[in-house]
C-alpha cells in the first residue's frame, strides 16, 4: 500500500496536490478497479454548485471493497470484526470473503424485494455487521443508502425517510445498548404509518424481542436469504452516480441529506485512511462511531475496507458493563488504531483511572480524534494512559459534507500541538475569511474556514433540493465552500478549529440544529414557543439549553420539564434532549420578530455582563426577566 512515509514527502505531496490536482488525483485513482476509465479528472464550478470528478468512469465501489482483494489472496483475512454489546456474547469475524458472499447475497434480497439502480433505501439497524452488509448491499446493485443513526427516533426517522422518498427500510427486530434493549422495529412501524413511499421493510432478527410483522409489507432477513443467490454481479454506476445521501443538520428544522458520488468518494476515503492512519497490513482499525454518522461511513466500512484492513464494530457503549469497556476491548482483539470522539475521552477520564489501570494497551500504535476540538486536557489523559506517550494522535477535522478528513496530521509523521488539526491533507486548500470575505493570508489569524479547491469527496448535492445546497455552503462566500467553522492558523501555520459560527451545536460529537430541538420540543402541547442554545459543557463539548414559553399556567415546573424531555426523546431521539430547560414569558425579538440568540446564548454561557446591544429589542425588559431566572 503506497503512502506517505516523511514529513518531506508530504510538503512535496501536498505541493503536487495543488499544482497540478488532477495529475495528482488521477495518480491516486489508477491504483482502483475500473470497468471503464474516466474521460476527464476534474470539472467544477463553485458558483452553481457543480463539481464532477474522473467523468466518464464505470466502476462499483464494492468491487474495490470486496472483489478486488479476494483476487490478491486477502479472501481469509477478517474484513469486519465484531465485538457485541455483551462482553460474554460470541464475537463475529467476517472475512472478506464471506463478507462478500453475504453482500452479494442480501443484495439479491434487495432485488428480490424490488430495489433498482438509483432507488432510495433507508437502513436503521444496530452496530452490526449485516448494517455494513445492507450498505454495501446496495452499493452493489446501485441503490442510494441513506443510513439513519439507531438513536434517532420515529420522527426524525420519518422525516428522512419521505425526504428521500425511500421504498425500502432494513431494519432489525431491536439493539442491544448497554442495559437497555431497543426497539427499533417499534419505532419503524411508527415511522412508516406516515411514509406511503416504503413498500418493504426487510428486518434482522437480532435481540429477539416480540414484534409486529405487517403483511405484505415487513419480511424476515433470515427467510429472504434462503431464496437468493450468492452471485451478484456488480451494478456498473458512473463516477458521478450518487453512492449515498447521509443527512446533517442545518440551521432550519429540516434536516439536509448530503449527497455523495461514487468514484470521488472512493478515492478520498482509502486516500486518506491509508495517509492518516498510516495502515499497515494486517492491522486491527478500530473507529467508535456509528456507521449512522459520516465517521462510521467512511472510517468504518469503506476506508478500511477499500483499503482491506480488518475493521473492528462495536455494538456497545463505553460504559457497559463498565467504564473499561473500551480498553477491554483493545486488549482483547490486539486494536492497532484507535479513532474515537473527544466526548469519549472527557466521560471516561471522569470515570477515574482505575478503569483503565487493568489493561495493557500495548497493541495501540496509533489514537486518533474526531468530531469536535479536543481540548488540552483530554488530549494529555489521551496521550499519557491510553496512548502512553508512544501513540501519535490524529486530531483528524472534516465534516459529513466533506466526506473525508480534510485537515489532519499524518500519524508518526507530522509534529502534532494538542488541539490543533495542524495542516491540511494533500489536495486541501484551506483559505481563512473576515466577515467581508477577505482571505486573510500568512500567519496568526484567524477567521472563517473555507476552501477554495474541490476535493473528490466534497458534496455533490442536497437530495432534493439544490439551491439549499448552494444556499447552505457555496453562497456565504462567493467562490468558495463555507464550513460554518471558526478557525485559527497560529505563528507556524498550524490549523485549530474554534468552532461552529452558525445556529448548530455538537453535542457529544453528534450535530445538532437548534431549530431541530425546538421544533420537538415544540410538539409538547403546553409550549407555544421554544428557543435553543448551546452552553460549554464539561463532558459533551457543548450542552442544550432550551429557553421555552408555556401557553397555560403550569404549576407543576419539574412535571412540565420531565415531559419536555420526553416530548425531544420520542420526536428526535435521546441525544437531543435538553440539559437545561428555563420557562419564560418572552423570547427576545427583534421588532421584525427575530430572535436574538446572541443574548440567549450569552445567558446560557452565564456571561451576564456583557449582553451587548438590546436596544433594537421590541421588549428589552424581557431580557431582564430571562437574566433573573437563568439556570
Ligand atoms: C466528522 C464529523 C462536522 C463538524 C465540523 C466541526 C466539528 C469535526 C473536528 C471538529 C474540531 C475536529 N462530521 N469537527 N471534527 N472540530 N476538531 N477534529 O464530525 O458533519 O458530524 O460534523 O464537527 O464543527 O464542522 S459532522
Amino acid at each position: 500500500m503506497k503512502r506517505i512515509t516523511s514529513f518531506e514527502q508530504y510538503t512535496t505531496e501536498y505541493k503536487k496536490s495543488i499544482d497540478t490536482p488532477e495529475k495528482f488525483w488521477s495518480e491516486q485513482a489508477e491504483e482502483f478497479v475500473w470497468k471503464k476509465k474516466w474521460d476527464k479528472v476534474l470539472d467544477w464550478n463553485f458558483d452553481e454548485p457543480d463539481v464532477k470528478w474522473f467523468q466518464g468512469g464505470k466502476l462499483n465501489i464494492t468491487e474495490n471493497c470486496l472483489d478486488r482483494h479476494l483476487k490478491s489472496g486477502k479472501g481469509e483475512q477478517v474484513a469486519i470484526l465484531w465485538e457485541p454489546n455483551h462482553p460474554e456474547a460470541e464475537v463475529r469475524k467476517i472475512t472478506y470473503k464471506e463478507l462478500h458472499l453475504e453482500v452479494c447475497r442480501f443484495a439479491n434480497v434487495l432485488k428480490r424485494n424490488g430495489a433498482k439502480k438509483g432507488d432510495r433505501i433507508c437502513i436503521y439497524m444496530p452496530m452490526i455487521p449485516e448494517l455494513a452488509i445492507a450498505v454495501l448491499a446496495c452499493a452493489r446493485i446501485g441503490a442510494i443508502h441513506s443510513v439513519i443513526f439507531g438513536g434517532f427516533s420515529f420522527k426524525s426517522l420519518a422525516d428522512r425517510i419521505q425526504d428521500a422518498d425511500c421504498t425500502i427500510v432494513v431494519t432489525a427486530d431491536g439493539a442491544f445498548r448497554g442495559t437497555k434493549d431497543i426497539q427499533l422495529k417499534g419505532i419503524v412501524d411508527e415511522a412508516l404509518e406516515i411514509c406511503p413511499s416504503i413498500k418493504k421493510a426487510i428486518v434482522y432478527k437480532h435481540i429477539h424481542a416480540d414484534i409486529n410483522m405487517k403483511n405484505e409489507r415487513d419480511v424476515w432477513w433470515h427467510d429472504e436469504i434462503k431464496f437468493v443467490s450468492s452471485e451478484c454481479e456488480a451494478e456498473t454506476m458512473d463516477s458521478e452516480d450518487p453512492l449515498f445521501i447521509l443527512y446533517t443538520s442545518g440551521s432550519t428544522g429540516k434536516p439536509k441529506g448530503v449527497v455523495h458520488s461514487t468514484a470521488g468518494y472512493m478515492v478520498s476515503t482509502d486516500y486518506t485512511f491509508r495517509n492518516v492512519f498510516q495502515y499497515n497490513d494486517g492491522e486491527v482499525f478500530w473507529c467508535t462511531a456509528d456507521v449512522g454518522w459520516i465517521t462510521g461511513h467512511s472510517y468504518l466500512v469503506y476506508g478500511p475496507l477499500l483499503c482491506g484492513a480488518t475493521s473492528l464494530m462495536f455494538e456497545g457503549i463505553p460504559t457497559f458493563p463498565d467504564a473499561g469497556r473500551f480498553w477491554q476491548v483493545i486488549d482483547k482483539h490486539k486494536v492497532n488504531i484507535f479513532y474515537t470522539a473527544p466526548t469519549a475521552i472527557r466521560s471516561l477520564e471522569a470515570m477515574g483511572l482505575d478503569f483503565v489501570k487493568p489493561y495493557k494497551l500495548d497493541s495501540l500504535r496509533v489514537l486518533g480524534s474526531v468530531g469536535e476540538p479536543i481540548n488540552e486536557e483530554a488530549w494529555h489523559w489521551y496521550n499519557d494512559n491510553i496512548g502512553k506517550n508512544r501513540c501519535p494522535i490524529v486530531d483528524t477535522y472534516w465534516q459529513t459534507e466533506t466526506g473525508a478528513i480534510m485537515i489532519s496530521p499524518l500519524a508518526g509523521i507530522t509534529k502534532t500541538k494538542p488541539g490543533f488539526a495542524t495542516f491540511p491533507l494533500p489536495g486541501v486548500q484551506p483559505v481563512l475569511l473576515d466577515e467581508k470575505g477577505v482571505e486573510l493570508n500568512g500567519n496568526g489569524v484567524e477567521g472563517r474556514l473555507c476552501y477554495k479547491f474541490p476535493w473528490p469527496s466534497i458534496i455533490r448535492t442536497t437530495y432534493g433540493n439544490h439551491e439549499r445546497c448552494k444556499e447552505a455552503y457555496f453562497a456565504t462566500f462567493k467562490g468558495y465552500y463555507f464550513t460554518g467553522d471558526g478557525c485559527k492558523r497560529d505563528e507556524d501555520g498550524y490549523y485549530r478549529i474554534t468552532g461552529r459560527v452558525d445556529d448548530v451545536i455538537k453535542v457529544s460529537g453528534h450535530l445538532l440544529g437548534t431549530a431541530e430541538v425546538e421544533n420537538a420540543i415544540n410538539e409538547h402541547p403546553d409550549i407555544v414557543e421554544s428557543a435553543v442554545v448551546g452552553f460549554p459543557h464539561d463532558i459533551k463539548g457543548w450542552g442544550i439549553y432550551a429557553f421555552v414559553i408555556c401557553d397555560n399556567e403550569r404549576k407543576d415546573e419539574d412535571n412540565l420539564k420531565r415531559e419536555i424531555i420526553q416530548t425531544v426523546t420520542k420526536y428526535m431521539g435521546a441525544i437531543a434532549k435538553p440539559d437545561k430547560i428555563q420557562i419564560v414569558k418572552g423570547l427576545p425579538k427583534t421588532r421584525s420578530g427575530k430572535i436574538m440568540r446572541r443574548i440567549l446564548r450569552k445567558i446560557a454561557e452565564n456571561d451576564l455582563s456583557n449582553l451587548g446591544d438590546t436596544s433594537t429589542l421590541l421588549d428589552p425588559s424581557v431580557v431582564e426577566e430571562i437574566k433573573a431566572g437563568a439556570l
